[in-house]
């Protein structure tokens, strides 16, 4: 399979996690090639890369002949293809839950997480005019918004969906990789802080740090 990324990205990340972690754990996880897309050259945009993914954005995942955009499904697209995986459980509440958490990720938090990142961290680097103030306030709503609901199922708990790993904490993670740059308002959060602290601890974060 080859995986379409571009190292910044926390949409791409979530994918790129998902193949470290199965190939560090199962010997029939897909093997998965790289590709690196270079936004800041405007390559997503480029007519060969907007055949497989007519949004311009990354991650995108060449499964053979077939062609799949959106992190969270590719998550799921390389659990699915490895036998014994367990990190997107086959029982029907447990993958419920693990797909509740995914969507909350991709409706929620990563848009949430993606107006700060926008405003204090993209914004400059691609010469796109000053910090909106109006956007700064609205992000930190949302992102504090979030947060809490995070913060409050992650008390007493190692794991968002069970007592172990899932693709819900590989998926919600990654817009983390923001705190500092994107200054997200977290110090609150203690239970988001312990369990991402965690997270940082697996191989698959840092390979991919
Ligand atoms: N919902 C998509 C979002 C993908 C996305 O927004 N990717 C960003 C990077 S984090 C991107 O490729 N941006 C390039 C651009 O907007 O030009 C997913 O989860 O895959």
């Amino acid at each position: 399979m080859r995986l379409h990324h571009h190292p910044f990205s926390s949409n791409a990340r979530r994918a790129v996690m998902t193949a470290h972690h199965l190939a560090a754990h199962h010997a029939g996880a897909p093997k998965v090639e790289l590709v690196l897309v270079d936004l800041g050259k405007g390559q997503q945009r480029s007519p060969e890369y907007l055949k497989l993914n007519p949004m311009g954005r990354v991650p995108t995942l060449e499964d053979g002949d077939f062609v799949l955009t959106e992190s969270q499904a590719i998550m799921i697209h390389l659990a699915q293809s490895t036998p014994d995986q367990t990190v997107y459980p086959s029982e029907l509440r447990a993958r419920s839950r693990v797909n509740q958490w995914l969507f909350w990720c991709a409706h929620h938090f990563a848009p949430a997480v993606a107006v700060l990142n926008w405003e204090r961290v993209v914004k400059s680097l691609v010469g796109a005019g000053p910090e909106d103030a109006n956007e700064i306030a609205r992000g930190e709503r949302l992102v504090a918004e979030n947060l809490r609901v995070l913060d409050q199922h992650l008390e007493g708990r190692a794991f968002l969906s069970g007592d172990a790993l899932t693709l819900a904490d590989l998926s919600v993670s990654t817009p983390l990789m923001s705190i500092g740059p994107a200054r997200l308002p977290i110090e609150n959060s203690k239970n988001v802080l312990r369990w991402f602290a965690s997270i940082q601890e697996l191989p698959a974060w840092k390979a991919t740090s």
